[in-house]
């Protein structure tokens, strides 16, 4: 047998089973899969069940070094290959290596990061956003600084030294030595006796390889042979090792290079990069937290522990520091806090200072830090945004106007970045302005339906109200497994966010229940409904309805049809800019339904494509950049959505909803998944064309007659606390809290 892939075991089985199923579908099937379970482990009956291939072996200890040291006891084939249970390879990453692999040492890919599952990643390959771990470039940088070692040991085989200096992440800075992604040949690490560490729960992986390293005689780089290293999106509930918190990692890193240097030839060129890696891990890593973090151990503790360490480093690699480096590392050496400090201000102003110069923009950052937050919050003053201050809308708009008319002695600001006007006159600022810093620093009350920026900081006198913008359909946040649109680290950020939170508010017992899981959120809950929805039950709607309808020129003869999509996740240009490809066919519509209707289309504000209506004529009116969808809903007589939270509101109306679901499987399987059952819990009918959705119309009674009782029980459900006060209740609630 070729090869025995090793897997440790603890927790999360849901990577397990991805792990597993990349090893079933590799295109290579000459190897034995042994999973090593750790003493403590989560329960896997339910997913090896379903892999039989895979044999499993107890580990009478705890932790991964022995799990892989068990693994290897075990091996029969001619070569061994750790697999960590959170990662999986690519179909071909394992016959790549085994092609290659013909007597030598080790044989060895290259690894590629990734926040995703396969099917997310390939797809982010196939659409080039994603560079596997960008090889080209490391190939150049590896060679000119091989070449400089090279020089000063002429002895040393050119590829050894790439191989060394690849495989200890040199380039790769502080990051740490792994022994995944390589074939190891089974009888050099048994003849030699090479184990992992046990003692070391974060850095094993440097006390086998770099043994392994030292002795080495024969080794291929394979580049394509990918290893894919996942990272967990939710360090809450499920933290990797690499994002564990821990008070020993400090101390470990120290003692697992101190153990290394003792197995590894001291003139040699992995003790070379051993210590190189360590000077910068002070240099680059520590050396910014002995100036910022607010943990004395930083400034104490940690910095006299890595001094002998540092001190047992090779003279020659100390030489050839950069100057501003070398006399941080003096410094240290000199016991010298207050020196190596002085050294980091300097370096690390004067790299701010750059970005400042390149980045002026940014400077109300700095006013909000130095300046605005020294000032007394303004009792009196509320700072009022909607989706990132792209319009006058959504809850904040009837809070601010309900407060306004009713609570004048309250000075309202709103975010708004196109400077419009609003009514009842409140103050109005940019987005991302010095205006704007200094309004989130010194407001009393903030009333957001999205996040603040992330720079924000709460005060503690400050009130934050979050309305958020819709009861959720798509699951959000922690209930998400896959984040595939914002950033990486969307979770993480919203747990920090979600703590600044006073009140969220619910429109009803289900959002209620669903926050509280997908936001991990413990406090306040306003459950009144949403203030949006206010204006659905106003005795004057149907006047607001017609003047809007006199507004935008839509004859009196005809009825209208609200089409508002959601975005897709995967579709995206950049960081809050999404594309929007139309697959309604307005052409069809327009043919079949134009003596009866006109089309208000309004996609969600996170597109910026703009769609191209020409050749509609008067039958399709594009509404997208119209402020407030709830004034929309009021002259709409039917509505098509997709999987937008637009349905929960608009129910309010007991008016038809349909759904156009032409990506019904990708949207539930691949990019979000449901809260509840679309096929049998939405108040209409799924449709996957546009020919059911043109039918679908033209058969409204039929259907609304049809979906009386379903409709009648979504209301009840989803509708049950809007009574046209909600504005009044949430901001009587917030004033409350002083
Ligand atoms: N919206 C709109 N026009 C659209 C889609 C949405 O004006 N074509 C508005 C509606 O008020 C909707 C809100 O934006 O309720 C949120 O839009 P969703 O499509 O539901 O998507 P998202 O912004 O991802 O919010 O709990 C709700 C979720 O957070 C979803």
């Amino acid at each position: 047998m070729k090869i025995s892939v090793i897997i440790p075991f603890s927790h999360y089985p849901h990577y397990l089973k991805e792990c597993l199923e990349s090893l079933k579908t590799s295109a290579f099937q000459d190897f034995e899969t042994l999973l090593v379970v750790d003493k403590e482990h989560d329960c896997i009956d339910d997913v090896i069940k379903e892999y039989s291939f895979v044999r499993v072996i107890e580990s009478q200890v705890h932790g991964c070094a022995a799990c892989r040291n068990v693994g290897m006891q075990y091996a029969m084939g001619e070569y061994i290959y750790f697999l960590d249970a959170d990662d999986y390879v690519l179909e071909n990453t394992l016959g790549l290596l085994a092609v290659h692999a013909h007597g030598e040492d080790i044989v060895y890919g290259a690894i590629s990061n990734t926040w995703n599952n396969k099917a997310n990643y390939l797809e982010k390959i196939a659409n080039q956003e994603i560079d596997p771990d960008d090889l080209e470039e490391k190939q150049r940088l590896h060679e000119e600084k091989v070449d400089a070692y090279r020089l000063k040991n002429p002895d040393e085989s050119e590829h050894r030294l790439q191989s060394v200096y690849y495989l200890l992440r040199v380039k790769k800075g502080i990051r740490s030595i792994t022994a995944l992604g390589i074939l190891f040949k089974t009888t050099f690490i048994r003849q030699n006796g090479f184990t992992f560490d046990e003692n070391y729960r974060y850095y094993s992986d440097m006390t086998f390889l770099c043994p392994v390293l030292d002795r080495l005689t024969s080794q291929v780089r394979v580049e394509d042979a990918i290893y894919v290293k996942r990272k967990h999106n939710d360090p809450i509930n499920y933290p990797a090792l690499s994002q564990e918190e821990s008070d020993d990692r400090f101390e470990e890193r120290c003692k697992a290079v101190e153990t290394t240097r003792s197995l590894i030839d001291e003139n040699g060129i992995v003790r070379y990069y051993l210590d190189f890696k360590l000077i910068h891990f002070f240099t680059r890593s520590m050396s910014k937290r002995l100036r910022r973090s607010q943990d004395e151990r930083w400034r104490n503790e940690y910095f006299t522990m890595i001094i002998p360490y540092i001190e047992k480093c090779r003279p020659d690699v100390l030489d050839e520091l950069s100057r501003n480096n070398a006399k941080m590392v003096r410094a240290l050496l000199n016991h010298d806090l207050k020196g190596v400090q002085k050294q980091v201000r300097w370096v690390l102003g004067k790299k701010k200072f750059k970005k400042m110069l390149k980045n002026k923009n940014t400077a109300y950052k700095l006013a909000y830090f130095h300046r605005y937050l020294k000032q007394p919050v303004k009792e009196n003053v509320i700072l009022f945004e909607t989706f990132m201050a792209k319009n006058y809308s959504d809850s904040p708009k009837y809070i601010y106007e309900y407060i306004a008319q009713n609570h004048p002695e309250y000075e309202c600001v709103w975010a708004i970045n196109d400077g419009a006007k609003i009514p009842y006159g409140a103050k109005t600022v940019k987005r991302f302005s010095f205006q704007y810093a200094y309004y989130l620093a010194v407001s009393k009350y903030l009333v957001f339906n999205v996040r603040p920026p992330l720079w924000y900081r709460k005060r503690e006198e400050q009130v934050f109200l979050e309305t958020w913008h819709g009861t959720p359909l798509k699951r959000l946040v922690f209930d998400q497994e896959e984040v595939t649109s914002a950033s990486p680290k969307y979770k993480q950020q919203f747990y920090r966010q979600r703590k600044d939170w006073d009140f969220l508010v619910s429109a009803n017992p289900f959002s209620t229940k669903t926050f509280r899981s997908c936001f991990l959120y413990e406090g306040e809950m306003l459950e009144y409904g949403y203030p949006r929805n206010d204006i659905l039950y106003w005795p004057n709607k149907d006047e607001i309805a017609q003047q809007l309808k006199e507004k935008l020129g839509i004859p009196k003869d005809k009825k209208t049809i609200l089409y508002a999509p959601t975005w897709r996740d995967d579709q995206h240009y950049g960081s809050g800019q999404y594309k929007f490809e139309l697959a309604l066919d307005l052409k069809l519509m327009k043919e079949r339904l134009q003596d009866d209707y006109v089309v208000l289309l309004r996609t969600h504000h996170y597109i910026s494509d703009h769609i191209d209506v020409s050749g509609l004529g008067d039958f399709v009116i594009n509404l997208s950049s119209y402020d407030d969808i709830s004034e929309i809903y009021l002259i709409s007589d039917i509505c098509i959505t997709d999987y937008s939270s637009v349905f929960f509101d608009y129910a309010n109306l007991k008016r038809p909803i349909l759904f156009y679901t032409y990506d019904f499987d990708k949207y539930k399987n691949q990019l979000r998944g449901f809260y509840i059952d679309m096929n049998t819990e939405v108040p209409g009918p799924l449709l996957y064309t546009s020919e059911q959705v043109v039918q679908a119309i033209e058969d409204i009674d039929e259907i609304t007659e049809e979906y009386k009782e379903r409709y009648d029980q979504f209301y009840d459900r989803f509708c049950c606390y809007d009574d046209g006060h909600a504005s009044e209740h949430v901001a009587e609630a917030m004033l409350a809290k002083k």
